[in-house]
C-alpha cells in the first residue's frame, strides 16, 4: 500500500473501488455466491484499473442504521479473505470500529478507511500497531441526522483545521505522516453548496502535502444539483472527478472504475 501512497505523493493518479457488502448485495442465494459475486466484482474492477478496493459493511453511511460488530464482521471479512487469496490488489477496510479494523487486517486489508477519522477508543492504536496507512475523513453530525442542517461559517477552512488535527494527533501516536491521506467527506453533514465549495476549493487539502482522497461517486450533491436517480449520475460524477484533479486532487474513491480511468487518462495526458 505504501508504494500507491507514494505514487500519489510523486503526482500520479490512483482509483479505490467501492465495494460496498450489504445483507442484499452480491446476493442471488447463500452466502457462498454473495462472497463470489463481490470477488468478481471485486478482481473487476482491479482489471478496470483500482488499485485499491475499498471494502465496507455500510455501517459508515449518511443515514445507516447503527450495524452490529458481529453482523459487520460477517459482511466484510469473508470477503477481505477471498480477495486475498484470489489477488495481489491492495484492500482497505471501510470501518469505524477498531476490532473490524484488527480483523480485517489480519485477514489481508493493508489501508483503514474511517469516516470517523479514528476517533473511537482504541482505533489509533489499531493502526500505530500495525503501521497502516489511514483515511482520515471529516464528517459533521451523526449518521441519522447530518443531512438535516449542516452548517459552516468557512466550509474549506473548517474541515481542513479538523483534519490537521486529527492527523497531528495520529502522528503523535505514532502513525507516520506518509501513512495519512485526508478526505473532506463530500456529502457527510454538507450542503450541496458546502460540496460545490469544497470541490472548487480542493486545492487548499492538496497543498496541506498529504494525499487527498476526493469522494463524490454518484452522491446525493448529483441529484440534487440534476434532479437524477443514484443511476443516472456518472456524468456527474467523472466530471466533478476531472474538475478535483484539475484543481490537485489524485487520489478518487469511485464505483465506475473503468469511465473515471478513462478520464483521468485524459487529464494526465493533457497535464
Ligand atoms: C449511502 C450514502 C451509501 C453514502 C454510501 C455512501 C466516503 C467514504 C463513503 C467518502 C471516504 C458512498 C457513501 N463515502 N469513505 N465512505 N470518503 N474516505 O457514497 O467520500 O460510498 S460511503
Amino acid at each position: 500500500m505504501q508504494h500507491i501512497l507514494n505514487k500519489i505523493q510523486s503526482d500520479h493518479w490512483v482509483v479505490m473501488g467501492i465495494l460496498n457488502i450489504t445483507p442484499d448485495s452480491f446476493s442471488d442465494g447463500g452466502q457462498f455466491s454473495r462472497v463470489d459475486n463481490a470477488l468478481r466484482h471485486a478482481l473487476e474492477m482491479h482489471r478496470d484499473g483500482a488499485e485499491v478496493i475499498d471494502v465496507g459493511g455500510e455501517s459508515t453511511r449518511p443515514g445507516a442504521l447503527v450495524v452490529s460488530l458481529d453482523e459487520e464482521l460477517e459482511r466484510v471479512i469473508p470477503v477481505i479473505e477471498k480477495i486475498r487469496e484470489n489477488s495481489d490488489v491492495a484492500i482497505s477496510i471501510d470501518t469505524s470500529k477498531p476490532k473490524v479494523m484488527q480483523s480485517a487486517i489480519e485477514a489481508g486489508a493493508s489501508m483503514v478507511n474511517d469516516v470517523n477519522a479514528l476517533q473511537a477508543n482504541g482505533a489509533i492504536e489499531v493502526c500505530v500497531k500495525h503501521q497502516l496507512p489511514v483515511c482520515l475523513m471529516h464528517k459533521q453530525g451523526e449518521s441519522l441526522t447530518m443531512q438535516d442542517n449542516p452548517s459552516y461559517v468557512d466550509v474549506v477552512d473548517e474541515i481542513k483545521h479538523y483534519l490537521i488535527e486529527r492527523a497531528g494527533h495520529c502522528i503523535k501516536a505514532g502513525l507516520p505522516k506518509e501513512k495519512i491521506v485526508i478526505d473532506p467527506g463530500f456529502g457527510f453533514g454538507k450542503s450541496l453548496k458546502n460540496n460545490l465549495s469544497l470541490l472548487k476549493g480542493i486545492n487548499e487539502f492538496c497543498t496541506l502535502d498529504f494525499p487527498v482522497l476526493v469522494g463524490v461517486s454518484r452522491k446525493s450533491m448529483f441529484g440534487q444539483l440534476l434532479g437524477r436517480d443514484v443511476d443516472e449520475r456518472l456524468v456527474a460524477s467523472t466530471s466533478a472527478v476531472v474538475i478535483a484533479y484539475n484543481n490537485g486532487a489524485r487520489f478518487f474513491r469511485v464505483h465506475d472504475v473503468a469511465e473515471t480511468c478513462d478520464a483521468l487518462k485524459l487529464c494526465e495526458a493533457v497535464k
